[in-house]
């Protein structure tokens, strides 16, 4: 549904990945005319230093090893191809895309639960939704239920603006249920077709926000019993094994229907994606590559591979 996808802007994003784990590779291998047990424990290495996670680091040379058992001439193989083919086979089974705009029409309005760590790319990553949804012909509506931190109603309300979409919100220290609450009424009433809601990453305690995150998710399908139709898990891209914590941490208090991984522009651990769709079970919508409104893409697993391997 979103029209921003750009190759460019996404091998921008992900040059210093590309140029730790590709340039990283052909390094490897262009010093040597075959391709030996050496190398492979080098290319192992790299792999591991991307962030794609030791397990599949290990599994993609083992099955870089099995191809290459029944090859005679060594010399000749291109091994960034298999390489490449083995991350891009992690990757395909976790493509999904997320719903469409017909499927959210049908069924309004549709309901965005937006959680994660504080400073993960929350507000922002609403910001940039709200944007596109809009640009998609949607009604949208943020609900500010981050209600803990003192600036982040101003944060959110500069978001709305720059993309043109109303918001509700409370003074600070409002019960965020509350908030929720009147902003689904709101949507009912006025139409709406997607309301997005921005949570706190940090609460006096961690069990305080994940309470608090079910309390929410209690008044939401309270309100509109087919909602929340999304909950989005925000990560870090630069967290890398942090974040399939935060992953196994948040999924125990609410049920996580996708992820989104922010800052992959300017990390050289962009990696992490394929460590994420190899454990875990939750797909990657959208990716951000950078701060702006328009820096939010679909997540395509082919072209993610395209554009680390070209
Ligand atoms: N380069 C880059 N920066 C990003 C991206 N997404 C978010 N940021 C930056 O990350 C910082 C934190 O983003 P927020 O959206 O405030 O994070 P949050 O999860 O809402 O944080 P809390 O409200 O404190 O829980 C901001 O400076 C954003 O500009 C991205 O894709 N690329
Ligand atoms: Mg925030």
């Amino acid at each position: 549904m979103f029209k921003n996808f750009n190759l460019d802007k996404l091998k921008n994003g992900l040059s210093k990945t590309k140029k730790r784990l590709f340039d990283g590779i052909q390094e490897a291998i262009s010093t040597k005319a075959v391709i030996d047990e050496d190398i492979l424990d080098e290319l192992e290495e790299i792999l591991i230093s991307s962030d794609i996670g030791v397990d599949t680091a290990m599994n993609v040379i083992k099955n870089t090893r099995a191809e290459l058992y029944y090859e005679s001439d060594r010399s000749k193989l291109n091994i960034t191809q298999i390489i490449k083919n083995e991350l891009e086979s992690i990757l395909l089974k976790d493509d999904k895309i997320a719903s469409d705009k017909s499927s959210i029409i049908d069924k309004k309005p549709h309901v965005i639960l937006v959680v994660g760590v504080n400073g993960a790319g929350k507000t922002t990553t609403i910001g940039k939704l709200a944007y596109n949804y809009k640009n998609a012909g949607l009604n949208v509506l943020i609900a500010s239920a981050d209600t803990f931190r003192a600036a982040a109603n101003e944060q959110l309300e500069i978001w709305a603006n720059r993309a043109g979409v109303k918001i509700i919100q409370k003074s600070t220290g409002a019960d965020p249920s509350s908030v929720v609450f009147e902003a689904l009424e709101n949507a009912k009433l006025n139409n709406v077709d997607v309301v997005l809601i921005d949570t706190a990453g940090r609460l006096h305690t961690k069990s305080n926000l994940m309470k608090e995150l079910e309390k929410i998710r209690n008044v939401i399908t309270k309100v509109i019993p087919h909602a929340p139709n999304e909950v989005f898990l925000v990560v870090d891209g630069n967290s890398g094994q942090n974040a399939l914590v935060q992953a196994n941490e948040f999924s125990k208090s609410t049920k996580l229907t996708g992820l989104i991984v922010t800052k992959l522009d300017g990390t050289a651990k962009g990696g992490v994606i394929i460590q994420i769709s190899a454990e875990q079970k939750i797909p990657i919508k959208y990716i951000g590559v950078g701060e702006g409104i328009d820096d939010l893409q679909d997540f395509d697993s082919k072209e993610f591979i395209e554009a680390l391997f070209s």
